[in-house]
């Protein structure tokens, strides 16, 4: 999963070597995504997405302080400036944790050994699926509702999503909703994965059963 992200990240950012902002949600007491990949020299905005809980992002293992608490609306950003694998965690609730890894500016693009990783354009493993329709499942679900019959977020079956085109509904898969508690899911996602698991979607091929 790790290096999939660092490709996927990689991918996305292209041959820029422009520092980038990642958005981080809090919601449900989680972290979304509780485990991120980014380059030295990012910064990571973490926004509580909650109707009234508060949360922190607390780097503990670093020896500091807990920082002040993030109200829903309140947003916590960090940049990172050196390699390493930083574990963080809500400091009201320890159970809520998630993991930043960076990488060297421009590392996972140059090293020799990336290319034979990088998946044909084309292809989507069978793997990968699995993986998508589990992100699906779990983190996908916990906003729409575990059989995506809408939740906190509306409904993802085929009928609620005809009003969208394929495209759309990959667009708003990876960027999100600004504004709205829709995250973007593009750490997580390549275009053209978005794109499948938007036709997916559209097709009512997903089974979410209890
Ligand atoms: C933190 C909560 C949350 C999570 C997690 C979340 N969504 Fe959403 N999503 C929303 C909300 C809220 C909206 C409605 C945004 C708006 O008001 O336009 C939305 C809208 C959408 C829409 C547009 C639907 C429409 O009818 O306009 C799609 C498609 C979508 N989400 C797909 C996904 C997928 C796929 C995932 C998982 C990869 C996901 N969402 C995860 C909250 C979430
Ligand atoms: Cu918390």
């Amino acid at each position: 999963m790790i290096h999939i992200l660092s490709l996927l990240l990689s991918f996305i950012s292209g041959s820029a070597l422009a520092a980038t902002t990642h958005d981080v949600g809090i919601f449900k007491f989680k972290f979304l995504p509780a485990e991120i990949t980014i380059e030295a020299g990012d910064t990571i905005r973490w926004t509580n997405k909650e109707k009234r809980q508060y949360h922190s992002v607390w780097f503990e293992q670093l020896g500091e302080k807990e920082p002040d608490y993030l109200f829903p609306g309140d947003f916590y950003e960090r940049t990172f400036d050196e390699a390493g694998d930083l574990p963080y965690r809500c400091g009201p609730h320890p159970k809520m944790t998630g993991i930043v890894h960076i990488t060297g500016a421009g590392e996972n693009k140059t090293s020799p050994g990336n290319a034979q990783e990088t998946a044909p354009p084309n292809e989507i493993t069978e793997s990968r699926r699995t993986e998508i329709l589990y992100i699906l499942k779990h983190d996908c679900g916990s906003c729409h509702g575990m059989t995506l019959q809408g939740g906190l977020g509306p409904s993802l079956k085929p009928d609620a999503l005809e009003k969208l085109t394929q495209e759309q509904v990959a667009v708003t898969i990876n960027h999100g909703r600004p504004g709205t508690p829709m995250p973007p899911w593009k750490p997580f996602f390549s275009e053209q994965e978005a794109n499948w698991l938007a036709q997916q979607l559209k097709q009512g091929t997903v089974e979410q059963k209890k």
